[in-house]
């Protein structure tokens, strides 16, 4: 088994029942979930002005998949779930980005590990700091935890909103 840490977005349509529809996509498709983050309602970054708010969640997770395979199947499932590709960080029913897969340090056509932008983000740190604060990533060598307290956006008034209702 491989470990698996995933961030999921959402923000067009019933963005809550697209991400739990999403979790049980996964677990359908040969990924067992350990964990699951509250959802994080988050400001949009980047992309074209006006879109409406994201929310966010991270999963850590374990799957016999390859990593492509694997990139494969959260493509199909963010299909399954209507997601159309127009623009670059444009707004989308399902984004599913792998984030990081054992310590694998991998920079292909179509995937790369890990997820390039994730030390940058709050709406990637704030959720994955509940599933895999301790989880180190494999080329800058911090903690989630690290990176989380190094992250000027982290206090940005509006950047992130913790949900605490179960999803
Ligand atoms: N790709 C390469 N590596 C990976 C990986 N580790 N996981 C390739 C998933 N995909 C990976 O992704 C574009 C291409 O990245 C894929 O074809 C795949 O082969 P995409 O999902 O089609 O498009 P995207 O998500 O718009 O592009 P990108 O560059 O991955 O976007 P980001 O950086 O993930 O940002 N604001 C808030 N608040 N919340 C969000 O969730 N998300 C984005 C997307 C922007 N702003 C956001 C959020
Ligand atoms: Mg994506």
């Amino acid at each position: 088994m491989h470990a698996l840490l995933l961030a999921l977005g959402s923000n067009l349509g019933a963005r809550r029942d697209i991400l739990g529809g999403a979790c049980a996509a996964l677990e359908r498709c040969g990924v067992t979930l350990l964990r699951r983050s509250h959802l994080f309602e988050t400001a949009p970054v980047g992309g074209p002005s006006g879109q409406p708010p994201y929310l966010n969640a991270a999963l850590a997770a374990e799957t016999a998949l390859a990593p492509l395979e694997m990139l494969d199947t959260c493509q199909q499932i963010e299909a399954l779930f209507g997601r159309e590709r127009r623009e670059r960080w444009g707004a989308r029913t399902l984004d599913i980005d792998i984030l990081a897969y054992d310590d694998l340090q991998l920079e292909s056509p179509r995937l790369i590990l890990p997820h390039p932008r994730l030390h940058e983000r709050a709406f990637v740190l704030a959720p994955l700091l509940e599933v895999a604060p301790d989880w180190r990533h494999p080329i800058l060598g911090k903690t989630t935890r690290q990176l989380w307290e190094e992250l000027p956006d982290r206090s940005t008034p509006g950047a992130w909103r913790l949900l605490t209702e179960e999803w």
